[in-house]
């Protein structure tokens, strides 16, 4: 793993750390050019493929892994989070991560949560790769390396950066499978956008942080609600080893009727968490009272996600089991995110 800096031209502008995971801002085609791009740009590549980046900022790349992001583990990601402690420690004034956007909004919410500093992560990447017309992945890069520098941007936890706009790591959304706008927050929009090289913002969000990983983070399963399930794929997940589940309900956090009591059984062994399978919003506490509403679900003791959305949810009750042994510990760990996203 080389290290490479590009100096800027400027003594008045900020330092850098850049690290480089792969995907498809980092993706050619191999010599068999049917067979697909596949992540091979190191990090020091990429960075000086990106015209006018020494007049926004030092960088300092490294590239920490060469990957698809639909193979990351939470390994990875508090390894990675690692790397950002020392760069942070070395002094930068921020840190860029490049990567694959098929997870990204999971990833950068890991981040949001594994790391405690209020200079800013920036997450970025591309949605088409660099031998394709109008590739995204230059222009991705020096927008991210502009908020990472900004003043503006401390104390925001991890933001993602795509296509000029800059979103909270705890709103962002994949919503489409191709397209240079795939990035949204709907629940409040992107929190600001970069123009000729400087971040603006519109709003700001509180800072979000969680006791570290004691261990290996256990697997928590993620159940989408849909149209007449049964509840037999929650009485199946008992027997595979889950230390936790995430309930993506319908609309403002319920569950079909017969899913209620096979729920009931499973939180004698985990906690579940109650999201809503709309991806925008906060999940109800007091409206409705039909069996698998959200008063008798949490009346039975699920946790709600709040305004998380199931996959964000997940990611924070991951690492809230992991970060203690104690149950009761790990679901109020998992409320003060909640409580502090809003
Ligand atoms: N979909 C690709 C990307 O957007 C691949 C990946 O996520 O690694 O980068």
């Amino acid at each position: 793993m080389s290290e490479h800096d590009r100096r800027g031209n400027r003594d008045d502008i900020g330092r850098v750390a850049l690290f480089g995971l792969g995907g498809t801002i980092a993706s050619l085609p191999t010599e068999d050019s049917s067979a697909g791009v596949v992540p091979s740009v190191e990090a020091s590549t990429l960075i000086l493929s990106v015209p006018g980046l020494e007049s926004v900022a030092h960088v300092e790349s490294r590239t920490l892994r060469q990957m698809a992001s639909a193979n990351f583990s939470f390994a990875d990601l508090i390894e990675i989070s690692d790397a950002i402690r020392d760069a942070f420690a070395s002094g930068v004034d921020g840190v860029v991560v490049t990567q694959g956007t098929d997870n990204i909004e999971e990833t950068a919410f890991a981040f949001d949560l594994l790391v405690d500093d209020e200079r800013p992560v920036v997450v970025t990447g591309a949605m088409r790769n660099p031998s394709l017309p109008g590739a995204d992945g230059p222009a991705n890069v020096r927008a991210a390396v502009a908020v990472a520098v900004s003043p503006h941007a401390r104390g925001l936890g991890s933001l993602v950066v795509m296509n000029d706009e800059i979103h909270a790591a705890r709103f962002v959304r994949k919503m489409h499978a191709s397209s240079l706008s795939a990035f949204a927050s709907p629940q409040c929009g992107p929190i600001g956008v970069v123009v000729e090289d400087r971040a603006h913002f519109y709003t700001r969000v509180e800072p979000l942080a969680m006791a570290r990983p004691k261990g290996d983070v256990a697997p928590v399963a993620l159940v989408r609600c849909a149209l007449a399930d049964d509840g037999r794929m929650v009485s199946a997940l008992a027997g595979l080893g889950y230390r936790g589940l995430v309930v993506e309900g319908f609309g403002g956090g319920h569950v079909p009727e017969p899913m209620v009591e096979p729920l009931s059984e499973l939180l004698l062994t985990m906690p579940i968490v109650l999201a809503s399978r709309t991806g925008a919003g906060v999940v109800l506490e007091s409206t409705y009272g039909f069996a698998g509403s959200e008063i008798d679900l949490c009346n039975r003791g699920l946790t709600s996600a709040g305004a998380l959305d199931g996959l964000k949810a997940r990611v924070a009750l991951s690492l809230a089991l992991a970060s203690t042994d104690n149950r009761a510990e790990a679901e109020a760990r998992f409320r003060d995110v909640v409580k502090t996203v809003g």
